[in-house]
């Protein structure tokens, strides 16, 4: 009965009963009423009673998987880049319509409360992003799943530019707190660091290890709510903040030295305090280090507690109940982890233990570059984990013997795939104890997959063949079509149903609208609105007019040296030459949109930015230019920007140079909004040109082979530059000081790592590069069957959902099911 007026109170189906909750939730949550409220108070209102009505969702899907007793994923991820909550959740629990209704009879601005969700910026790039559509589709698929991460305080940095150059501030979230996450303190882990291990024998005579930390700190989690679409299923995403296990020590306090007292407080808690921005090149820091190993072993003490809570459940039968994915290697302390839980704490042998943990874990590699291979000089790693260290050390030979006997007398090859890398300093190899192990290893696009056999770990693929797989990824369509270019999806609704939204295959429908005239025109009004509405942000953001006829030339991403965002500088000079030189492009009046935030401590990348902001400067108020050029660099790129880009874009720049780009996933975001792609042979692309077909991409550049070769014959990018007149005048503008007011040093680092090394071969493609791209241009002025071609790219996209994605994950490397959540009883 009690549970009755809960439910009812809570779940509102009508716009009265919405009203209610809402003015419930502003009176008892935020103290006021609609006449007193500030914009915030109303925003944390209406943020819970959405959440309101996930709560009953996520106890029936935790009920309903606890009955079924079904073998369950969990994803282990030091990154997370959610994007905001609200919408989403307004989405997925269908008030939005009644949210605008009640704003309507309150009088209230529904956009300007939407505003102030926080996007949690737990995340570097697509790592991150990708681990929150795997959340996204396991919900959506009911797949039983958890997700455990990291509460990081301050999540990426916040971008801003002070005269063009990049300058970070505090990402401070959860300044005003955070109404979607419940705290858990009831199931508070303590974990050790550090201090020495104690070699004994049991009274059997057994070895035994005791590892005697020389600090703890407390876990505490934290859950998020996860929705699917369309299914009754809400997900648990489980985020750890690091808390002191004492709050401080009161001898020294009472001795008066105070500060000194809640200096380990505030070590401990540290540990959460912000995520690491420099993805690609991992620097070997402690406090990374500790905030892995922090996050997995809460998590593995949690995951082992609640499995064996149960009487039915044995160690035994762990791992046909558990399947563990590492996403990249960050979350590999898990490994040996795992191995000292088993061992030292559960007293299971070796043998067993590690059949154990090789039947669990799948690791996904996320990289082909060398310098983004984690490891960790083995002094460091065994101050923080001594018991760990031993534990590699084992692994390791006990690996290494695997690999003498199959390969007897290789030493060279046992130099190479050891899990320590001998040199002045030794070093763990975080990707080789990942292949060592894990029952599976995957690529996320097709031509990384191979490489990663070929190339970076081809000892392992040949030792261990059945153990590689591929998994290209994918990007959830809710958030980046449903959510971000609603006009789009209602079209796509109209003419297929709205299947398509769980079943991305279905878009080929579309394939034979493409073919008609009226259909493409709707395409062209709406990309045009679109266009339209980021124009309105640029020209508030950044103060400059862009015309929304114009061609609107995107790159955002990262900011990399291998990504090539100065090659598109290059071209961007390239067009003001010509302009200045013969008073045309060539081309359509074009709007180049940037967004790339810069690791901190990344100087050349830092200059890129500054580049391009000088690039701007003068092409946006030269009045040759007119109308014919603008550049627009948007601060903060993130997922919420990323919302109003993608829809906006005609044509999306995906021009790393092959080899380097693991996957990409803007390119697929792209795709499905109807962008058209300028692009190479590189990750993903590979497979979007597969399935749109080759008339409908814009192909340049050397591929992986011809990189090889031309890299083995040693590569002169002077030569390119003594050979292309209009080349040379492009790099020599660099120093000449056109776009750095003069200041002829600016930018000679960057002229100098072009004509001494050119390691990303920038020179090497240009010619290519700006062929392709004129002719894009070209095509640009025949509107109509651009957008057809746009159409056809979302027509043949729909198999790059992370839906499908995690449907393969599930047959080939978890072997796991759904298990359906049934709607609650309302009258219940
Ligand atoms: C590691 C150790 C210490 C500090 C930082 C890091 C760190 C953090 C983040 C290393 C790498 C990352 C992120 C990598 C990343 O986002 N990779 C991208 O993953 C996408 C999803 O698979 C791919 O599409 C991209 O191609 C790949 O670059």
């Amino acid at each position: 009965m009690g549970n009755k007026t809960t439910e009812d109170r809570h779940t509102a189906t009508t716009v009265k009963a919405f009203k209610k909750l809402l003015l419930d939730n502003l009176y008892h949550t935020q103290g006021a009423n609609v006449y007193n409220a500030s914009p915030y108070d109303i925003y944390r209102a209406l943020a819970f009673s959405v959440r309101d009505q996930l709560v009953g969702r996520w106890r029936e899907t935790v009920d309903a998987y606890y009955r079924a007793d079904p073998k369950i994923v969990i994803y282990l991820s030091a990154e997370y880049l959610l994007g905001r909550q609200l919408e989403k959740n307004m989405l997925y629990t269908d008030t939005m319509k009644l949210a605008d209704k009640v704003f309507q009879e309150l009088d209230l601005d529904l956009d300007e409360v939407l505003e102030l969700d926080q996007e949690p910026g737990l995340g570097n790039g697509g790592l991150g992003r990708l681990a929150a559509c795997f959340l996204d589709s396991l919900a959506t698929l009911s797949i039983p799943a958890i997700g455990y991460g990291i509460r990081y305080e301050f999540g990426i940095f916040r971008q801003t530019f002070e005269d063009g150059w990049q300058v970070e501030k505090a990402d401070n979230w959860l300044r005003y707190g955070n109404p979607w996450e419940f705290p858990q303190p009831d199931d508070m882990v303590e974990i050790g660091l550090g201090g020495h291990t104690e070699h004994w024998r049991d009274p059997d005579g057994h070895q035994r290890v005791n590892w005697i930390p020389a600090e703890t700190v407390t876990g505490e989690p934290c859950h998020m709510l996860m929705p699917g679409y369309d299914t009754s299923s809400v997900h648990t995403l489980r985020l750890w903040r690091a808390r002191a296990s004492e709050d401080f020590d009161f001898g020294m306090f009472n001795e008066g030295d105070y500060a000194r007292a809640v200096e380990s407080k505030v070590r401990s808690e540290n540990i959460s305090k912000a995520l690491y921005p420099n993805d690609e090149t991992p620097q070997g820091k402690e406090l990374r280090l500790k905030q892995q190993y922090f996050f997995v072993a809460c998590s593995l003490s949690d995951i082992l507690h609640t499995f064996l809570s149960r009487a039915e459940h044995t160690l035994e039968t762990f791992a046909d109940k558990i399947a563990i994915q590492l996403n990249d290697t960050h979350p590999v302390v898990a490994v040996p982890e795992m191995m000292r839980l088993l061992i030292d704490e559960h007293e299971l042998g070796w043998d067993e233990a590690w059949h154990i943990t090789t039947r669990t874990f799948g690791y996904t590699c996320h990289t082909l570059l060398p310098e983004a291979l984690e490891k960790w000089p083995v002094g460091l790693f065994g101050r923080v984990l001594p018991r760990h260290l031993e534990i590699v050390y084992e692994i390791n030979a006990r690996f290494l013997k695997e690999v003498e006997a199959r390969f007897p007398g290789d030493n060279e090859r046992l130099r190479r795939m050891s899990i320590i890398e001998e040199g002045t300093e030794r070093r763990i190899r975080m990707a080789h104890l990942a292949s060592v192990s894990s029952h599976t290893i995957n690529g996320v696009a097709a031509l990384q997959s191979r490489l990663l056999q070929e190339r970076t770990l081809r000892d392992f693929a040949e030792m261990w063949p059945d153990r590689f797989q591929n998994k290209t990824n994918g990007v959830t369509p809710r958030r980046f079509m449903l959510q971000s270019n609603p006009r789009f999806s209602a079209l796509i609704t109209e003419k297929i149903g709205s299947g398509w939204l769980t079943h991305l295959d279905e878009l080929s429908k579309l394939e034979k609208f493409a073919g008609q005239a009226g259909f493409r025109e709707s395409f062209r009004k709406l990309k045009l609105a679109s266009k339209e509405t980021l124009a309105a942000y640029i020209f508030e953001k950044n103060g400059i007019q862009v015309d929304p006829s114009s061609l609107f030339d995107v790159m955002v991403k990262r900011l990399h040296e291998y990504k090539r965002q100065l090659l598109k500088a290059l071209h961007i000079i390239t067009l003001y030459q010509r302009l200045k030189r013969s008073g045309s492009t060539g081309v359509p009046p074009i709007t180049f949109i940037f967004g790339a935030k810069a690791a901190p401590g990344y100087q050349a990348a830092k200059l890129i930015i500054k580049l391009i902001h000088g690039i701007a400067d003068v092409v946006n108020h030269d009045a040759d230019v007119g109308d014919a050029l603008r550049v627009v660099f948007l601060e903060n790129f993130n997922v919420t920007i990323g919302e109003l880009v993608y829809p906006a874009a005609d044509l999306s720049e995906q021009i790393s140079l092959a080899g380097k780009e693991a996957s990409g996933t803007g390119n697929m975001k792209f795709a499905l909004n109807g962008t058209l792609t300028i692009g190479t042979l590189d990750g993903a692309n590979i497979e979007i040109r597969e399935r749109v077909g080759a008339e409908n991409f814009f192909l340049f550049g050397l591929t992986v082979d011809e990189v090889l070769a031309l890299k083995m014959q040693g590569y002169d990018p002077r030569r390119f530059y003594e050979e292309n007149e209009t080349l040379r005048a492009v790099i020599d503008a660099l120093t000449d000081g056109t776009f750095s007011s003069g200041d002829r040093e600016l930018f000679n680092p960057i002229v100098h790592s072009l004509l001494d090394r050119d390691e990303f071969l920038l020179l090497a493609d240009y010619a290519s590069y700006i062929e392709r791209l004129d002719e894009a241009g070209r095509a640009f002025t025949d509107s109509d069957d651009w957008s057809r071609k746009a159409l056809l790219n979302v027509a043949r996209s729909g198999y790059f959902s992370s839906d499908r994605v995690i449907e393969e994950y599930c047959r080939d490397v978890w072997n796991a099911s759904p298990v359906e959540v049934q709607p609650q009883d309302s009258s219940r």
